[in-house]
């Protein structure tokens, strides 16, 4: 893509509710990136009301990933529009499919940050989250969760293991407090 030279990209991956955005937004500030969430983007969309955000809300709320050309749609406009020079993409990838087709048509990222936690953690901290927030997600409830966790392994985590296997993969262990894991983050950044 045009204009995408002097940028890089940095893909941010885990499961529901490992703690991606929460990474992102002390990562952003330190190191003045762009922060893109496809989750964001998604739901900003569905705020619209539109019969494609409709659409949007049914996958989201059944724990399936929405159709590629949508997010990778919506990404790609996102990415334009950001003045900064390095753009975490967090919650993209989630598949092998968009794993190529973004870096085939888009850029390829730099390298990958992966937040590593059990299903346990995540969804401990999922329920947290619905039982804090001011404005409760439709999409974080057990049974949600469940299917969210089922979609992450059989989409997700190939795309991880394929970034992998390219070297471009850096594991973090996201099992530990917030400080901690943005302690060993930041090092993709320096
Ligand atoms: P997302 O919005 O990406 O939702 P998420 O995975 O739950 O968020 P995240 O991991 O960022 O959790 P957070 O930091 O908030 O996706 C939602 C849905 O959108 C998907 O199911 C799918 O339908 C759709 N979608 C998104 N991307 C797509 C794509 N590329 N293609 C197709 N469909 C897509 O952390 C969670 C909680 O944990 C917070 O309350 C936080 O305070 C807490 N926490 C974080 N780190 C912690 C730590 N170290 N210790 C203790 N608590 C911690």
């Amino acid at each position: 893509m045009s204009g995408l030279d002097d940028k890089f990209i940095v893909f941010i991956m885990g499961g529901p509710g490992c703690g991606k955005g929460t990474q992102c937004a002390i990562l952003r500030e330190e190191f003045n990136l762009a922060h893109l969430s496809s989750g964001d983007l998604l739901r900003a969309e569905v705020a619209k009301g539109t019969p494609e955000g409709l659409e949007i809300k049914s996958f989201m709320d059944e724990g399936k990933l929405v159709p590629q050309e949508t997010v990778i749609n919506l990404m790609k406009k996102a990415i334009m529009e950001v003045p900064n020079r390095g753009i975490l993409l967090d919650g993209f990838p989630r598949s092998v499919s968009q794993l190529e087709e973004f870096e085939r048509t888009v850029k390829p990222a730099k390298c990958a940050l992966y937040f590593s936690c059990t299903e346990e953690e995540m969804l401990k901290r999922i329920m947290h989250r619905a039982s804090h927030a001011a404005v409760k997600r439709s999409d974080d409830n057990p049974e949600t969760a469940m299917k969210r966790f089922r979609t992450y392994t059989t989409e997700a985590q190939p795309a991880i293991q394929r970034l992998r296997e390219m070297g471009k993969l850096i594991e973090v262990d996201a099992m530990r407090p917030i400080q901690d894991v943005t302690d060993d983050a930041r090092k993709a950044f320096i």
